[in-house]
């Protein structure tokens, strides 16, 4: 059989939004996929592993990388700077693997202008309550740092109608299973977006 030619995934969601998990879910339960690891100039938080969940580099080499030509996209990210390595990408294609990325809006408008065959899924929550939840379960923090987060998440969901799909987290297997069907070329699979929207979207 011939070996079956990788495509480019692009996962955004709002911080929250659930999406680490259901990538992780993902290459779990589908063999021939795998998770673009990015770089950050973001410090790690406890538990994160170099080359796991991010390359952690250093402002100076991130702007070398930069203008080195090294990404393949990059952007700054409230605060950090992010960059999908081409090298990574390219390895993982070259495996014939189905390449997920991880990455924001902004992320999403430089890869597709690059590869218009890239497919891009945006991953909502149900609504504000579960999102506030999943925003809090992270630990001890502050109302003030909440409701950052909050209008951050808000900002980033405002981009959901730029993608090719969305998502939504009510269910996780639920969403792993419409997430599965759209990287199996049968988006038909997946349920229909019901969730209000406006109330999402409104601060
Ligand atoms: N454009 C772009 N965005 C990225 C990249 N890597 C991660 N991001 C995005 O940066 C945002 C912050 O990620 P992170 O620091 O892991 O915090 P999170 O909100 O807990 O996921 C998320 O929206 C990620 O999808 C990248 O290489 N490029
Ligand atoms: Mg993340």
């Amino acid at each position: 059989m011939p070996k079956k030619q990788g495509k480019l995934f692009i996962l955004s969601a709002p911080s929250g939004g659930g999406k680490s998990s259901l990538a992780k879910a993902l290459v779990e339960s589908m063999p021939d996929v795998a998770v673009s690891v990015s770089h950050t100039t973001r410090p790690p938080r406890p538990g994160e592993q170099e080359g796991v969940h991010y390359y952690f580099v250093d402002p100076e080499t991130f702007r070398a990388m930069v203008a080195a030509d090294r990404f393949l996209e990059h952007a700054e990210v409230f605060g950090n700077h992010y960059g999908t390595s081409r090298e990574v990408v390219e390895r993982l294609l070259a495996q014939g693997r189905q390449v997920l990325l991880d990455i924001d809006w902004q992320g999403m408008r430089s890869i597709k202008a690059k590869m218009p065959g890239a497919v891009s899924v945006f991953i909502l929550p149900p609504s504000r309550e579960v999102l506030e939840e999943r925003l809090r379960g992270r630990g001890q923090d502050s109302a003030e740092v909440i409701a950052r987060r909050m209008r951050e998440a808000t900002a980033e969901m405002r981009h959901y109608k730029e993608f090719g799909h969305v998502v939504v987290n009510d269910d996780f297997n639920a969403a792993l299973e419409d997430l599965q069907a759209i990287i199996e070329d049968a988006p038909e699979r997946a349920r229909p977006v019901t969730v209000d929207l406006e109330a999402l979207l409104h601060d």
